[in-house]
């Protein structure tokens, strides 16, 4: 509770507090922004009080949740798992055709491993069981939005905040909100590699007592790529952003050699992956992007991040050290 405003003081610069071990993930994880535990009006599931409810449920959950503690397992719903289902159906082809090299080999180990399924939600504690043993990535619940920084802070402790709530039944294919489809069919299967892993990292790590200026150009950063960024394979433009990952339309409508039915052109616009464009790029968050970025690889898009980030001005450098869970800074504090 008291913890959000301390200062850090480091060769006479004040920097603003973060969190300098696993365990003080707690102090951030329940500052939710708005549409957390209750739902805006025009969200599809405001008159629904069962789904309401049921969000409440799971927001609870996860507010009382202790990072050393195991994530606690979700008895989901028939109804929930049907729209999970839904989902699924009409990704598993899109999928296989769009999706990056990395993201399906993952995803065909983690159905093995994880209970992934059709009829099957997965558990977060069971992706983070199998991520800590391949690049030491892990989950951990959250009620719903948080600020770019508290959220990018989580990535320096190679955490990823994530939900437990599903989307509303009536809008299975697209969602603006994070939710379970769009963490575990989108991000989660990502973490596993262990380039898109580090670069993930490099993002959080270099939002560890940044100023606002620059924790907005990472969030835009990280936006435009870990959301919803494209990889060069052969000649093809491959997803591996989570946003088309867990999305038909958009993954379609992004990769696909796509023409509207009309005849006209409606075509995104493709930007080379470029970080120092990407922080300034605004975008729309409840419609399709009308930009999308695209990386070499992956390798080079977290090449191209590290050297952005160490362009940053910090007065410190921050390493995480993944055998006490703890951020090590090159100043005395
Ligand atoms: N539009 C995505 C989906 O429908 O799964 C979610 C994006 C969350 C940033
Ligand atoms: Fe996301």
């Amino acid at each position: 509770e008291t913890k959000t405003t301390k200062v850090l003081v480091l060769d006479e610069k004040d920097v603003v507090w973060f969190p300098r071990h696993l365990s003080e993930l707690d102090l951030i994880a329940n500052r939710t922004l708005d549409a957390g535990a209750d739902l805006e009006s025009d969200h599809p599931g405001f008159n629904d009080q069962v789904y309401r409810q049921r969000r409440a449920e799971l927001a609870t959950v996860a507010q009382e949740y202790v990072w050393d503690q195991p994530i606690p397992r979700i008895d989901y719903t028939k109804d929930e798992v049907d729209t999970w289902g839904a989902v699924w159906d009409r990704m598993e082809d899109l999928l296989d055709k769009h999706a990056c090299a990395e993201y399906k080999k993952s995803f065909v180990s983690m159905k093995e491993h994880c209970g992934y399924g059709r009829e099957r939600i997965p558990q977060q504690q069971d992706i983070t069981d199998y991520l800590l043993t391949k690049t030491g990535f892990r989950m951990r619940p959250v009620a719903g939005l948080l600020s770019s920084r508290d959220f990018l802070n989580g990535l320096a402790f190679r955490t990823f905040f994530s939900t437990q709530y599903i989307r509303h039944h009536s809008m299975p294919l697209y969602t603006p909100e994070p939710d379970i489809c769009h963490e575990l069919l989108g991000h989660a299967p990502m973490f596993a590699d262990q380039d898109f892993a580090d670069f993930s990292q490099e993002i959080g790590l270099a939002s560890l007592g940044a100023s606002d200026e620059d924790v907005q150009q990472l969030a835009w950063c990280y936006w435009h790529s870990v959301e919803f960024g494209l990889c060069r394979e052969g000649n093809e433009n491959k997803a591996y952003g989570a946003g088309l990952l867990s999305s038909f339309g958009e993954l379609e409508y992004a990769c696909a050699d796509y023409r509207p039915a009309g005849g006209t052109e409606d075509r995104p616009e493709i930007k080379p992956w470029d970080p120092a464009v990407a922080g300034k790029q605004e975008f729309p968050i409840t419609t399709y992007q009308p930009i999308y970025f695209l990386a070499d690889s992956l390798n080079d898009a977290k090449s191209k991040m590290r050297a952005f980030t160490e362009s940053l001005q910090k007065p410190f450098m921050s390493r995480y050290n993944e055998n006490d869970n703890s951020i090590w800074i090159d100043r005395p504090v």
